[in-house]
């Protein structure tokens, strides 16, 4: 059986041209006198320019399974999908080898790894001295936000990875159409990316070519970005993390937007008045369960706009305004399941890139959670046998799915809206045993931007650190912020001031659903239970629902949360809005802590939200 017996089965092979042109149909200068200049560095034996056509990602999926990086899973359970198995030492963001280079090494600020500009330049331009021999240089351009949008930007990836290059073909609007948007003069972010793995005449590849040293550069003032010897996720797909976070959190603070790692939803009320949300959380806390969610309650609906990224900004209208900048879902996989994930787990039913997943007998996908009992035999992430007792995770912890954000049955109607989502609330989350209730409504945007800066999450995988331990991620934008976090904080104060002086300045809420009883479980149920607290956000807006003032913010009455049909009882309801208050003075003491490694770049007003804090726990 061959791949073309099994085109993909949401745009059929005929709309693709007859074949791939080799050079591009338009021709912005800038681009082609870059592309010359890099290939003359690092020697490619090839160059394609990527058209974003289905029958280039055909070919390329046909390229990738003929070198071994791919494997087709069973097409009459998985149409048209693929496992790829990485080195078993490229599988995750690596943030220690992640740089800001601006000239100053405070504009990076303390939360990010610094490098002189010059000599990181040099370093990298050694690396890449014929880096791509043997290999073809892919030239991708590409959109992120839909082609055309005000909000959009443009930017052109180099990569040797065919891997990569499929991947951005799902995260992003990839091909000659962005081509056409630079060669009409739009600016242009340049990003090259190398596996830093050249092949010597006659040398056989390796199915995930990569090197030891690794690198992941940005240069914020030039806005450019450089990454080498990595193929994995937001190492190698730049447009991603590297793009539409930390170089546009750049763009975005000179140009007066923002560009935060949010979710985007559409909620509905069964009056049928809809409202959008912007929420940040950290890793580990279910964002793309929230992005996806099947509500609990009767009548209410959840859509997609976007699971990770959403670029903000003042409408030509004054309303606060946002687009989800990509076009499809990197996904965790291990977790994801029918119960935690239904609507996922119906977006992957073909045309999905699975990385470091394991096999079943029957070529289909497992991983850890998507079914109670694992089956007796599969094939690990690493492609070694595996049953129930190896006592290892036969999925990798961090493995992933690519998909096209099109394939997901709850995606709004209005995702792709050039104009962008009028914003109503934003929300941040963090996952606390402790401290933090279910939900509370900031008193206004400044104090909103002080629980934005303190968002902070427990560990849950002794990897990461010291399981239980709390670590701040401010906006939950720690590993992804282009420029000094302090400053950061003063951009969000800045952009209040200016929602202020237009028509609608959005209401602010935090949310904890990882809250735990004394007795160690969690005190909600979480999921499609969300809802109701989304309810009761969106009675707020409309000054429907009931909240009472707390020192941490306004949360909501005895009635004021919808609990029909959900069996919690009093005390433990109680226990998800306690507030402790010689806990949250213990609390303010770290925040205090935390807030002072930004020096002088901290905003005044945030130290003062932290005295009113302090103020309202002395009352
Ligand atoms: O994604 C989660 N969400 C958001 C859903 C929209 N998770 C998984 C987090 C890991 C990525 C959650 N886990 C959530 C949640 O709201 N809540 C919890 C904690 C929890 C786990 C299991 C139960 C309840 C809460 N089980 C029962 O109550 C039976
Ligand atoms: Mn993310």
């Amino acid at each position: 059986m061959t791949l073309l017996d099994h085109p993909r089965a949401d745009s059929p092979l005929e709309d693709a041209p007859a074949s791939a042109p080799d050079a591009p149909t338009v021709h912005p200068a800038a681009v082609i006198d870059w592309v010359a200049e890099l290939a003359e560095l690092m020697q490619p034996a090839d160059i394609h320019w990527c058209d974003g056509s289905t029958r280039e990602r055909h070919e390329l999926l046909q390229l990738l399974v003929a070198n071994g990086t791919l494997e087709q899973l069973n097409p009459e359970l998985r149409p048209y999908s693929f496992l790829a198995r990485s080195h078993e030492a490229d599988v995750a963001r690596l943030e220690s080898r992640t740089f800001i280079c601006s000239a100053e090494k405070i504009d990076a600020g303390p939360t990010n790894n610094w490098a002189e500009p010059t000599r990181m330049r040099a370093e990298l331009t050694d690396l890449m001295r014929g880096s791509m021999r043997g290999r073809t240089m892919y030239v991708m351009p590409f959109s992120m936000g839909p082609v055309g949008s005000p909000m959009a930007k443009l930017g052109v990836q180099v990569t040797d990875s065919p891997y990569v290059v499929v991947s951005t073909g799902s995260m992003t609007r990839m091909g000659t159409a962005a081509l056409e948007e630079i060669a009409a003069g739009a600016e242009w972010v340049p990003a090259i990316h190398t596996v830093g793995a050249p092949l010597a005449p006659g040398e056989k590849d390796v199915a995930w070519p990569c090197n030891d040293t690794k690198y992941i550069v940005h240069f914020p003032e030039t806005r450019e970005i450089f990454s080498y010897g990595s193929a994995y996720g937001g190492n190698a797909i730049l447009a991603k993390k590297a793009f539409a976070l930390r170089i546009a959190s750049v763009q975005a603070r000179d140009e007066g937007w923002l560009a935060e790692h949010m979710l985007l939803i559409k909620v509905t009320a069964p009056t049928g008045r809809a409202y959008h949300l912007a929420a940040a959380f950290p890793s580990a806390c279910g964002k793309t369960n929230l992005a996806m969610l099947s509500p609990s309650i009767p009548g209410w609906k959840v859509e997609t706009i976007g699971d990770d990224i959403a670029w903000l900004r003042i409408g030509a209208d004054g309303r606060l305004r946002a687009i989800n900048p990509e076009a499809g879902f990197f996904g965790v996989a291990p977790g994801t399941s029918a119960k935690t994930n239904p609507t996922a787990m119906d977006t992957l039913w073909g045309n999905t890139v699975f990385t470091n997943v394991a096999r079943t007998e029957d070529g289909d996908v497992w991983w850890e959670g998507m079914t109670s009992t694992p089956p007796a035999h599969l094939t690990d992430w690493r492609g070694n046998a595996w049953t129930p007792d190896s006592g290892v995770p036969a999925a990798h912890p961090n493995s992933r799915f690519t998909v096209s954000a099109r394939q997901c049955p709850s995606i709004a109607s209005t995702w792709e809206d050039p104009e962008g989502v009028v914003i109503d609330a934003i929300i941040f989350g963090g996952r606390r045993a402790t401290n933090v209730p279910l939900v509370v409504e900031a008193r206004d945007w400044d104090h909103g931007v002080f629980l934005g800066a303190t968002i902070a999450s427990e560990q849950t995988a002794a990897a990461e650190g010291t399981v239980g331990e709390l670590r701040r991620d401010p906006f939950a934008m720690l590993p992804f912020c282009g420029y000094n976090m302090g400053d950061y904080f003063a951009h969000w104060l800045d952009f209040g001031r200016r929602l202020r002086r237009s028509a609608r300045v959005p209401r602010v809420f935090q949310v904890n659903w990882f809250r735990k009883g004394a007795d160690g479980s969690f005190l909600w149920p979480g999921f499609g239970d969300n809802a109701r607290v989304l309810q009761w956000m969106v009675e707020r807006l409309d000054g429907t629902a009931g909240a009472v003032d707390s020192p941490l913010g306004s949360i909501p009455t005895a009635d004021g949360l919808n609990l029909d049909g959900l069996d919690i009882d009093e005390s433990r309801l109680g226990e998800l809005f306690a507030q402790d208050r010689e806990a949250l003075r213990v609390e303010a003491d770290d925040i205090e802590t935390f807030f002072a490694t930004f020096g002088d770049r901290m905003p005044a007003e945030l130290d003062r939200q932290l005295e009113l804090l302090r103020r309202r726990l002395a009352d």
